[in-house]
Formats: C-alpha cells, sequence, structure tokens
C-alpha cells in the first residue's frame, strides 16, 4: 500500500515502477481512502499500543494506493524494497530511505507491505472485493 504520505508527495508512478522492475506482476490496484474500520482492522495487531491511534488517523488522512503483487518470494523481496520501519534507520535505495528520510517521525513510512501469507489475505479481502 501507498499511504497518504507517499501519495501527497507524488510518488505512486515512481513505487509502482520500482515494483514492476524488480519484475513483480500487479494483479490489483485501487486508489481508495480507508475508513475507520479498515484502518483499526488493518492495524489490529498493534490495537493497545502507544501509537495505534495516530497510526488509524495518518492512514486515514489521505488517499492510498492498494496493490496486490505477485512473484517470487514477493513478501520477503517487497518488504527489503520498502526498507525499515523507521524511516531514519532505512537503507538508500529502498523506498522509505530514498523517500522518507525527512519524515518526522515513524508513522510517516510512505509504504506498508504485508509481512506473511496471512497478512496479506487479510489486507487483500480487506480492500478488494471478490479477489
Ligand atoms: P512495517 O511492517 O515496517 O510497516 O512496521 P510495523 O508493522 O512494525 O508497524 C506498522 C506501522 O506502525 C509502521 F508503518 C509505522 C507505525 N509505527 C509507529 O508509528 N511507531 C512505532 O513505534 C512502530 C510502528
Amino acid at each position: 500500500m501507498i499511504k497518504p504520505d507517499g501519495v501527497q508527495q507524488g510518488l505512486v508512478g515512481e513505487i509502482i515502477s520500482r515494483i514492476e522492475r524488480r519484475g513483480f506482476r500487479i494483479l490489483a490496484l485501487k486508489m481508495l481512502r480507508v475508513n475507520d474500520e479498515m484502518a483499526k482492522k488493518q492495524y489490529a495487531e498493534h490495537a493497545g499500543k502507544p501509537f495505534f491511534n495516530s497510526l488509524v488517523e495518518f492512514i486515514k488522512f489521505g488517499p492510498v494506493v492498494a496493490m496486490v503483487v505477485e512473484g517470487e518470494d514477493a513478501i520477503s523481496a517487497i518488504r527489503e524494497m520498502v526498507g525499515a520501519t523507521d524511516p531514519a534507520k532505512a537503507a538508500p535505495g529502498t523506498i522509505r530511505g530514498d523517500f522518507a528520510r525527512d519524515a518526522h517521525d515513524v508513522t510517516h513510512n510512505i509504504v506498508h507491505a504485508a509481512d506473511s501469507p496471512e497478512s496479506a489475505k487479510r489486507e487483500i479481502d480487506l480492500y478488494f472485493d471478490n479477489f
């Protein structure tokens, strides 16, 4: 998912290009506004943590681009392309390392990528009908 800050910074094309150039196939893609219910489901594993409310508010503040991506080792490879959660620690060449370096906190980190087949399925079900 390209988060609201990524969309606002005009990075939609750049991020999609990086994914395609690495040989992954985009099977579905959609721009949408995440509502409160979706946001809380997406981040259910973080419920109760100190940053949960700001994370939910952040993902709702503007349109996002949700994608279903397919390819060899897609989950680990895409997470490697995304970079460390904290933009200040993300390596150069990663999406966060290249574009989120001046983010003022960890929440503003441009992209989200599922971290397991289970979370990928849950998130696909959340954002795409009848995929
Ligand atoms: P990631 O999988 O890299 O997106 O990171 P996590 O699943 O650990 O965290 C989900 C989101 O919570 C991150 F994108 C940013 C946010 N977060 C904070 O805002 N503060 C924290 O201390 C940790 C994570």
